[in-house]
Formats: C-alpha cells, sequence, structure tokens
C-alpha cells in the first residue's frame, strides 16, 4: 500500500495519483480529474501549509494527530487545519479508492463483511447510493469499519470531515462536492454515484479493511 498521508508531517505534499488522468474515463472525464486533483486538492494542500508554516510545535506532528482533535489547535488557525488538512486526508483515500475500470467485487474478508452488515453488495451499494445522493451540501460517504463493534457502517461526512483513524478505518469515501462532477453531469449526482461504482478499486479497500481489523485487533 502506497504511504498514508496521516502519518505524514509538515510540509505535506500533493500525492500523484496511480492512474493517469484519462485513466478513469469515461466514469470520470479527465478534464474533472486533472482539476480535482490539481487545483482542488493542491488548493487544500497549500493553504494547510501556510496555516501549519508559523508553528514550529505544530509541524512535528502528523496529519492524523493535527485532526485528532481540532479543540486543542490554536483558535486562529483551527479552522485552516481542521477544512484543509480532512480535505487532504479525504482526498488522498478518494484517489485510492479507484482504479481503472472494470472493478471486480471484493472478495474475502471485506466481501463477507458486506454481506454481513448489509445482507448483500448490491444491498451496500443502494444504501451507499442514497446516502451519498441525500447529502445536502457538500461533503463526503465513507464505508467505515468501526475498531470497537467491528461493524462496517456508511457514514456521511459534512464539508471536510475525516474519520478518525483511531477508532475506524476508512474502507473507501466518495467526495460528493459539486467540483467532483459539475463539469461533466452538472446538477445530476446520482449519475456521477452510479459511474464511481465501475470505478471503485475494491482490491485496496480490502487491504484497507484487513490491515485495519489487525491493528483494531490488538
Ligand atoms: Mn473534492
Amino acid at each position: 500500500m502506497s504511504a498514508n498521508v496521516a502519518s505524514q508531517t509538515f510540509p505535506f505534499e500533493l500525492p500523484e495519483l496511480t492512474y493517469a488522468y484519462e485513466a478513469l474515463e469515461p466514469h470520470i472525464d479527465a478534464a474533472t480529474l486533472r482539476i480535482h486533483h490539481r487545483e482542488h486538492h493542491a488548493a487544500y494542500v497549500k493553504k494547510l501549509n501556510e496555516a501549519l508554516a508559523m508553528d514550529v510545535n505544530l509541524q512535528k506532528l502528523t496529519l492524523a494527530q493535527l485532526l485528532r482533535d481540532p479543540a486543542n489547535l490554536p483558535e486562529p488557525i483551527r479552522a485552516a487545519v481542521k477544512n484543509n488538512g480532512g480535505g487532504h486526508l479525504n482526498h488522498d483515500l478518494f484517489w485510492k479508492s479507484m482504479a481503472p475500470a472494470p472493478s471486480t467485487p471484493p472478495r474475502g474478508a471485506l466481501g463477507e463483511a458486506i454481506d454481513r452488515d448489509f445482507g448483500s453488495l448490491e444491498a451496500f451499494r443502494k444504501k451507499f447510493s442514497d446516502t451519498a445522493a441525500r447529502h445536502f451540501a457538500s461533503g463526503w460517504v465513507a464505508l467505515s469499519h468501526d475498531h470497537a463493534s467491528r461493524k462496517l457502517a456508511i457514514v456521511d461526512l459534512k464539508d471536510h470531515e475525516v474519520l478518525q483513524g483511531g477508532d475506524a478505518t476508512a474502507v473507501l469515501i466518495l467526495d460528493v462536492w459539486e467540483h467532483a462532477y459539475y463539469l461533466k453531469h452538472q446538477h445530476r449526482r446520482p449519475a456521477f454515484i452510479e459511474a464511481f461504482w465501475n470505478i471503485v478499486d475494491w482490491s485496496r479497500a480490502a487491504e484497507r479493511f484487513a490491515h485495519g481489523a489487525a491493528s483494531a485487533a490488538v
């Protein structure tokens, strides 16, 4: 698995994608993907670094530590770190949630857990899609594996809220901000959600699930 931005420290860098901007066509168009990565995601990284530029103590903390309890951050940069840091973390996971089609259904432990907690892959997809379509304004929808209950759940995140790494593993995430789909789909978010299922990288999702389940069992 490639390096996780959660364990990285200042200065943060825009991660390269593991596929070309054209590689997710026609499900996600190259123009949307390029702008989303090189402009939107890059801007969150830049603003996160700007917020931390004057604070040498915070520069020693990993991204996960910075986002763990925003109430402990200095008030003047609290919102900037929470929003831009959360944006950085979630986008990195979003890029890793996708791969060029065709998407093959999850096998092994993740497939079994989806069947157990949602009834079937189809039932999971419907519930996730409905949550994503209903999400009001900007945000994210994640498939989360809760470490305490050992169960999968669909989590609706506002703006750039994040799943807390110590408590849960983010198995999969979908960006439902308008910038993720507006160029191609305009107001038709459900068409974008439907397209997403063609390019979900279930094999990397299964790796995250297995890794999280192992650390939760310790
Ligand atoms: Mn985005």
